[in-house]
């Protein structure tokens, strides 16, 4: 369009423009006028019949377009751990912790399942709809992870979706079950330490958009870091999931820096700082049965809130340790629903809770609920076919690397983009390297990342370790690695030892306070003013805090917004791919308004690059000229 006016200027048409045109006739670069919504959407649409959506050109193509079948569930939503929660608050959640047979679950299908499988890409419109099917069946569920770790910044980046209408959709659809999110302390949802206002504005706001259970987790176990956080999920009056990191190995005479001492210390910590449960945070899959086994009976002996034991099925064994830890009294065990299951991700919900079944750990959930769920799953997991990664089995030096599940295929596909896929058995033996140099920390985001970058960095660039120690000649190392030898992301257990400090930081002084502490408060009120600014309109305090966890991707998703709408509303196929001439589909733009929209073709190129676009929207025809970029 502006080349278009360009074209048809009479100044630029005499061949008496100059660079000055622009100031003198600004109306040729003048935004259209407000668009009305359904324009937006065709316009959308449009953009990826003509141009491709970026995140899928060039990826396997997924076919599937009928939509993933829903279990049929109608009727009056049964009660379940929320509605304990919302009457009785915690002492309410505990009787019906209590009360509850068996053992108790959380479905990590929404969030920690496809963060493992599928680069997080899984969007709010897939979820909506299976939502309540969840509500009515699987009640007994303890809670849905749906939220928080890297789901926030992925919904705005990628699927240019509001993660906080995520959260209050779902919701709506969801009242009876327990939400939950993982919540990095000072890092929140991001990768960095962020001022402590923003950690408190960030949980605030969460806990209002209906954020229930909030696990809280620091990347190396530092407590303090995880103070401000637990205190904001505390004043929030909604439940503090405190977690203790699981490294090393419990039952390896040799690895004695993370023992029973140090886990049943941290945990009663958290407990006596106000922890309503605790979690077992197993990240990278290494906590054996007989180390679950030990874990949960001591932890069961020294403190009295209920243990909620996550872990990743990397290593293929682990459905072994939950039920180990269930004979020692496990209260919750994380699960994912099949399709999502295994490998990176979670173990098999499905097969687990039948696993149990006839034991005294039966679970309440039923075998057929679980099967229509899966199935479900099974279905909508076509649509995200190019974020497939390649299947990555665990061989036996996973617990010498110790890379959390997360980060195992990530790293993978990193090492392949730098041509090092064969080398992946080097790669991931230089971690293991780079975790001892470092003094063997705990390793998850985001310091897991710092020794992804740093084994990545020293397999490409054919470095040992003594080259790093001892630096003949000066090295540029990661980022992410001064970050965090400079104590930017808080203190290991024990601290680095000076010689890798003094290698990496040469001279730079090294934090050993809180960083947080350290911050100004951001500025509040100016970050809700841009975002309005932003958005076009007038933001909220969620805005603020989206711009303020990610001032890049909120400005780019503001943009987005402003230019399409809202796009969360479209099936995942049309997101991806636009439509197929003559498809028809019905798009609910809000609830009881719905945009019939059928497309009917696209027209040869315009002399000026552009294409126009001919649907017919609720009968009428409709046309979208855009620029064929592709
Ligand atoms: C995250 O921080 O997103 C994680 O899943 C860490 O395990
Ligand atoms: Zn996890």
């Amino acid at each position: 369009p502006f080349l278009m006016r360009l074209v048809n200027n009479e100044i630029f048409l005499a061949g008496e423009a100059t660079t000055r045109l622009i100031d003198q006739t600004p109306e040729l670069v003048q935004l259209p006028k407000r668009r009305d919504r359904a324009t937006k959407l065709l316009t959308f649409l449009a953009e990826q019949i003509v141009n491709g959506n970026p995140l899928v050109v060039g990826r396997p193509v997924a076919t599937r377009r009928q939509p993933a079948p829903v279990p049929e569930a109608k009727g009056a939503i049964p009660d379940g751990s929320r509605t304990a929660f919302l009457k009785e608050g915690i002492p309410g959640l505990r009787k019906w912790i209590d009360q509850q047979s068996g053992l108790l679950f959380t479905d990590t299908t929404m969030r920690d399942a496809h963060q493992s499988l599928l680069a997080t890409r899984v969007r709010t419109y897939d979820m909506l709809q299976i939502a309540p099917a969840y509500a009515r069946l699987a009640p007994q569920l303890f809670s849905l992870e749906m939220w928080g770790g890297a789901t926030f910044d992925t919904s705005m980046r990628f699927l240019k979706e509001s993660p906080w209408q995520r959260l209050a959709d779902l919701r709506e659809e969801v009242p009876n079950i327990l939400f939950q999110m993982l919540l990095r302390a000072s890092n929140a949802v991001g990768y960095t330490n962020y001022p402590d206002n923003v950690v408190q504005l960030f949980v605030e706001e969460a806990a209002d958009a209906g954020m229930d259970v909030f696990r809280v987790f620091d990347a190396l176990n530092w407590v303090p870091n995880m103070k401000v956080a637990m205190d904001a999920v505390l004043n929030s009056g909604k439940i503090c999931e405190a977690s203790i990191c699981y490294s090393g190995d419990l039952q390896n005479p040799k690895r004695t820096k993370y023992d029973l001492k140090y886990y049943v210390g941290l945990a009663k910590e958290l407990e006596s700082m106000g922890a309503h449960l605790l979690a077992i945070k197993d990240m990278a899959g290494l906590c054996k049965p007989a180390a679950a086994r030990m874990l949960v009976k001591a932890l069961r002996e020294e403190v009295g809130i209920p243990i909620h034991f996550h872990t990743h099925d990397t290593g293929g064994t682990q459905a072994a340790s939950i039920l180990a830890a269930a004979d020692e009294g496990l209260q919750i065990a994380d699960a994912a629903l099949a399709p999502l299951s295994g490998g990176t991700s979670q173990v098999n919900l499905n097969t687990l809770v039948e696993a149990l079944r006839n034991s005294s750990h039966e679970s309440a959930l039923q075998t057929e609920v679980l099967t229509n769920l899966a199935t479900y799953w099974q279905a909508a997991r076509e649509f995200y076919l190019p974020f497939e990664s390649q299947v990555l089995p665990a061989t036996g030096d996973l617990y010498e690397h110790e890379m959390p599940g997360g980060q195992y295929t990530n790293l993978f596909q990193q090492a392949r983009a730098l041509g090092l896929s064969d080398r992946w058995a080097e790669v991931c033996k230089t971690y293991a390297t780079v975790n001892a140099m470092l003094g063997d920390i705990v390793k998850v985001t985001p310091t897991s990342k710092a020794v992804g970058d740093m084994a990545l960095f020293m397999v490409q660039n054919e470095l040992t370790a003594e080259d790093v120690l001892q630096q003949k000649k000066p090295i540029a190392f990661p980022a992410s690695v001064i970050d965090l030898v400079a104590g930017r992301m808080g203190q290991p257990v024990g601290g680095f030892p000076p010689a890798i400090m003094e290698a990496i930081l040469q001279g730079e002084p090294a934090l050993t306070e809180r960083p947080g502490a350290l911050m100004p408060p951001a500025d509040v009120d100016a970050a809700l003013q841009k975002a309005g600014e932003q958005l076009g309109g007038t933001a909220t305090r969620r805005d603020a805090a989206s711009s303020l966890l990610y001032e890049k991707v909120f400005a780019d998703y503001a943009q987005h917004m402003q230019t399409y709408g809202d796009v969360d509303v479209l099936p995942t196929p049309n997101f991806f791919y636009g439509q197929e001439p003559g498809e028809e589909i019905a798009v609910e733009i809000e609830r009881g308004k719905t945009l019939i929209v059928r497309y009917l073709a696209t027209g040869q190129p315009h002399p000026d690059g552009t294409r126009t676009v001919f649907f017919e929207l609720n009968g009428q025809p409709r046309e979208v000229t855009i620029e064929d970029r592709a």
